[in-house]
């Protein structure tokens, strides 16, 4: 019989010197959350006893936070993680070594499960990254059904709601195998949880913030700009949703400005505009971006900010100048 990937991966992880950590991006979302969920349990099944899963930075999101209730994850802040050292191992999910937005811990990163742009293989001894994949959860999903394992309820709804949120409810970059899985999951999962997590999209505090920065809105042809006047990045991403459901608006470009720099989210539905070369046009010489076609990030640092450049004139400046040789 044929291995399957979660056969080769189990078996590189058996030989871990200690322990195996699972680590999502930083700030996880639901994807993040539901696909280190996902393969928590699988790897628990399979007798790695000694997984954890270990995120950096804070959750901020309300349906964030509400995924760890409802489906009482066991996810550690890599701050909080006093076993963690160079000889324990990791898995990456969501995310592949060098990307901006996770942390390099001491672990040796031995594998990546991911659905981003692929970046090379960097030293590790497994990888499953597919890009044209919607959701890391699908890819997560899939070592269950392929293995014959049913994932239990919560599980199962953690994966659906991950392949949910993101693929913007299937619309979003959605691939056969993120509507096969959601196909599958939905009969295993309970609604009633989608239900009461679709009902905790923002919190109060966040309705604030998203009406301060919807002010600042500006829009040139199909794009949209929007300055998020928080350090709450995580919400760069729901308002850029936002500012694209806008009509006649299909690109949106959303920023937020903190100490340490410049945080940048893109969406698009323009076929002739990629998001992740959007943002790379943007971050050109200054920063770091990548992404996909209907959704990407970067990040400029402050250093790389110069006072004689405004910085909402400099990002405006050159996503209309990527644009417009776009859709010449
Ligand atoms: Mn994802």
């Amino acid at each position: 019989m044929n291995e399957t990937k979660l056969d080769q991966l189990v078996s590189i992880l058996r030989e871990a010197p200690d322990e195996v950590f699972i680590q999502p991006h930083n700030v996880p979302d639901p994807d993040a959350i539901s696909s280190s969920l996902g393969l928590y349990y699988l790897l628990k099944l399979r007798g790695l006893e000694k997984t954890k899963i270990v995120y950096d930075q804070e959750i901020e999101k309300a349906n964030s936070l509400k995924m760890l209730e409802l489906f009482e994850v066991p996810m550690i802040r890599a701050a909080d993680a006093h076993t963690l050292g160079t000889e324990d191992w990791a898995v990456l999910v969501d995310a592949q070594k060098g990307n901006a937005n996770i942390t390099d811990l001491p672990t040796d990163e031995v594998a990546v499960i991911d659905h981003h742009e692929y970046r090379g293989n960097q030293g590790y001894r497994f990888e499953d990254v597919r890009p044209n994949v919607g959701s890391c959860s699908a890819i997560i999903t899939e070592y269950y059904f392929e293995n014959h394992i049913t994932p239990p309820q919560d599980i199962a709804t953690a994966l659906l709601y991950g392949i949910f949120m993101d693929t913007d409810n299937l619309t979003r970059g959605a691939s056969s195998l993120d509507i096969d899985m959601f196909y599958r999951l939905y009969s295993l999962a309970n609604i009633n949880k989608i239900v009461d997590l679709k009902g905790n999209d923002i919190s109060k505090k966040d309705l604030n913030l998203y009406a301060d920065a919807f002010k600042t809105v500006e829009i040139y042809d199909e794009l949209g700009f929007l300055r998020l006047v928080s350090a709450n990045d995580s919400l760069l991403g729901t308002a850029g949703d936002i500012v694209i459901s806008v009509s006649g608006v299909n690109i949106a470009v959303a920023y937020a400005i903190r100490d340490t720099g410049i945080k940048l989210s893109a969406r698009s539905t323009c076929p002739q505009v990629k998001a992740s070369e959007l943002i790379r046009s943007i971050v050109e010489d200054v920063g770091v971006g990548g992404g996909h076609d209907h959704m990407a990030g970067g990040f400029i640092p402050q250093d790389k900010v110069s006072d004689s450049r405004l910085i909402d004139t400099f990002i405006k400046h050159r996503a209309i100048s990527f644009y417009e040789q776009a859709v010449l």
